[in-house]
């Protein structure tokens, strides 16, 4: 329905819910009324908790952060996942682990330092957070492969930036995909940047979308701050991938309304009225304005979901920093299954090290 129609070399770009909340009902993905006002509150919960995280780091609470501000409505690809598919996420999917059902708990510790974050039920199918920009697409298309293999019907959801279509890894996950058919979906959150280089740099293709067709599969452009598109284009691709239609690209055209990373000052590189202008596309405010007209949200029902996601988050962080603070050495764990001889005597010597603190300390 929409990989057929929207050709990205026509310049075609998927809007399904307008700025204004109105909706094209030809091209509605199958979700009603209550599944959105459920996706909203989800969204809000997310934007709730990514301000929070900005807030504990500047308290020095929290290590570096990688903001999602404005693009919630992405993080909802993760929606479309069926419960045997696998997201492999980058640094900036806080949103999506979380939909997936990653405790915020452990992300919040991830994001502390604290290793114990980065353990969370293997059933739910999620790979680490990658902070090696574009090495995601690799793990990605080798889990698509191994499912294939398998013969099992399941999918492979893997985000990444606009800045990681720059990087060799992640045309090498392009080129493997299309070769050897394997049911991946790439969902490339094209917020403009990567940290200070805009997209207009990055590539002089008038589209990424457009890329999937030199590697031999589809590739769609949508407006990435529009929920429905995003849920609609991921969860046909992902439905496609796993009947056996190989891989799929979607760019999603978003806008990162905050910092790069808690580290990063966006002022020195764009100018006050861009993010001004860009507001107006508010992933969450079309959302509210289309529950309003449609008769199911008032300012009493924003309100009292503020105050449910609001206690949801706090109670959240409370958790987080109650207890002991980690054991240094786990650092080492976590990671790997069985750890390489290199680290496995740094391990050695930390431990050593600790001892001899811990004994100083009685
Ligand atoms: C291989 C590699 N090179 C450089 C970096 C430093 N770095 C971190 S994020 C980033 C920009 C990535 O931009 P993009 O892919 O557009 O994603 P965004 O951060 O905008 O979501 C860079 C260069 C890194 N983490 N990994």
């Amino acid at each position: 329905m929409y990989f057929d129609r929207f050709d990205p070399l026509r310049g075609d770009c998927l809007e399904v819910m307008d700025p204004d909340g109105r909706v094209d009902a030809s091209l509605r993905p199958e979700l009603d009324d209550r599944q959105i006002a459920h996706l909203y509150e989800r969204l809000t919960a997310i934007r709730t908790a990514d301000q929070l995280a900005l807030r504990l780091q500047r308290e020095g609470r929290m290590g570096t952060y990688a903001p999602v501000l404005g693009q919630e409505a992405c993080q909802a690809g993760a929606a479309a996942l069926g419960e045997d598919d696998w997201l492999v996420p980058s640094y900036r999917e806080m949103g999506a682990m979380w939909l997936r059902g990653v405790p915020l708990e452990a992300i919040y510790r991830y994001w502390t330092g604290d290793e114990r974050g980065s353990v969370w039920p293997t059933e739910l199918r999620v790979l680490p957070v990658a902070i090696p920009v574009g090495s995601q697409g690799l793990h990605a298309v080798g889990l698509a492969w191994a499912m294939k293999l398998r013969g099992e019907a399941s999918a492979v959801l893997v985000y990444f930036g606009d800045g990681a279509t720059s990087e060799g890894e992640m045309l090498e996950a392009f080129n493997f995909a299309g070769v050897f058919q394997v049911p991946v979906v790439f969902l490339c959150c094209n917020n403009q940047y990567a940290i200070s280089v805009p997209r207009s740099a990055q590539t002089a293709a008038d589209t990424i979308a457009q890329k999937a067709l030199a590697f031999g599969f589809p590739g769609i452009q949508i407006f990435g701050n529009d929920l429905l598109a995003v849920y609609g284009a991921v969860k046909e691709g992902l439905d496609r991938a796993r009947a056996g239609h190989g891989p799929h690209l979607v760019e999603a055209l978003t806008y990162r309304l905050g910092p790069h990373t808690t580290a990063d000052d966006p002022t020195r590189y764009r100018p006050d009225e861009e993010v001004e202008r860009m507001q107006r596309y508010d992933p969450l405010l079309r959302l509210r304005r289309y529950l309003e007209v449609a008769g199911l949200w008032s300012d009493r029902e924003q309100e009292a979901m503020e105050t449910r996601v609001r206690s949801e988050v706090d109670a959240v962080v409370e958790r987080v920093y109650a207890g002991p603070p980690p054991d240094p050495a786990s650092i080492f764990d976590h990671t790997y299954a069985e750890l390489p001889p290199y680290l496995a005597l740094q391990k050695r010597q930390c431990l050593g090290r600790l001892g001899g603190d811990r004994g100083r300390h009685g």
